[in-house]
């Protein structure tokens, strides 16, 4: 089974080598970072990387307006046109640790469409948060399954693997929102596709260097974002956990 794994990142500089060396050391993966012109320079610091790991990872350069969102739908797209079995996303803040792609992978073979390295599953769980961002991050959720009837524990989390068939379901060009609800709303989608959704266990370790670029902005679009979704498209049936 062969993964292209999907880093954006903006402003990264540190972190980016740590975590491509970490998820190279497996085999049959390849890496696509998709840098939003980061002034801290991470842009060129992929580029190294991509001389370093010569055909195994490659860098997408977007300029204009920057986005999580926006830059993963350009690297579904990318995915989409690629040979890979599976498609993985992860942080380049070593939030998300390499070592958990294989059982990522392993589950996407056992047939799951969408797999989320979940906090909120036997097994998972957060390090280094303050007691405010467990609690945000647990109410988010429990809103979001309430809302949209999405039977997912760990909405929010950015660590999954795709099966690609099963990516090529999910209406990219009707996503809008960026941030967390981005990742909501390609949840909801692969739900209402009746994809096969499964959570398997992480440790989400906080940051240690660079900034989280968590917003107000995006705090706000998280809160609509699930409304809009069962109004528009109406509660899900979620086949997952
Ligand atoms: N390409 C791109 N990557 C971003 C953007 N905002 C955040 N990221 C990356 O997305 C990942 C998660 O962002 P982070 O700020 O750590 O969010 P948090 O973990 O929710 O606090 C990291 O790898 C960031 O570098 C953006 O606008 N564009
Ligand atoms: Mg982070």
């Amino acid at each position: 089974m062969t993964a292209l794994v999907l880093i954006p990142t903006y402003n990264e500089r540190d972190n980016l080598p740590v975590v491509v060396a970490g998820v190279l050391a497996h085999p049959n993966i390849r890496v696509l970072v998709i840098d939003d012109g980061s002034p801290d320079g991470t842009g060129a610091v992929a580029d190294h990387l991509g001389q370093t790991y010569d055909g195994r990872l490659t860098v997408m350069h977007r300029h204009g307006s920057r986005g999580l969102g926006r830059s993963y739908l350009d690297g579904f797209r990318v995915a989409l046109a690629s040979q890979a079995d599976v498609v993985c996303q992860m942080d380049a803040d070593l939030s998300h640790d390499p070592r958990f792609l294989p059982a990522l992978m392993a589950s996407a073979a056992a047939g799951a469409g969408l797999t989320i390295g979940s906090r909120y599953v036997e097994g998972g769980r957060v390090e280094n948060w303050p007691l405010r961002r467990m609690m945000l991050s647990g109410l988010a959720n429990t809103y979001i399954r309430s809302v949209t009837g999405v039977g997912v524990r760990d909405c929010t989390s950015g660590f999954r693997c795709w099966r690609r068939d099963a990516l090529a379901q999910i209406p990219l060009d009707r996503i809008a929102s960026d941030g967390y609800s981005f990742l909501v709303e390609v949840t909801f989608h692969a739900a209402a596709a009746g994809i096969q959704i499964a959570e398997v266990p992480i440790v989400f370790v906080e940051r240690r260097q660079g900034v989280s670029k968590l917003s107000a902005s995006v705090l706000v679009e998280s809160v609509v974002t699930p409304l809009r979704l069962s109004l528009t498209h109406g509660r899900v049936q979620s086949r997952g956990q």
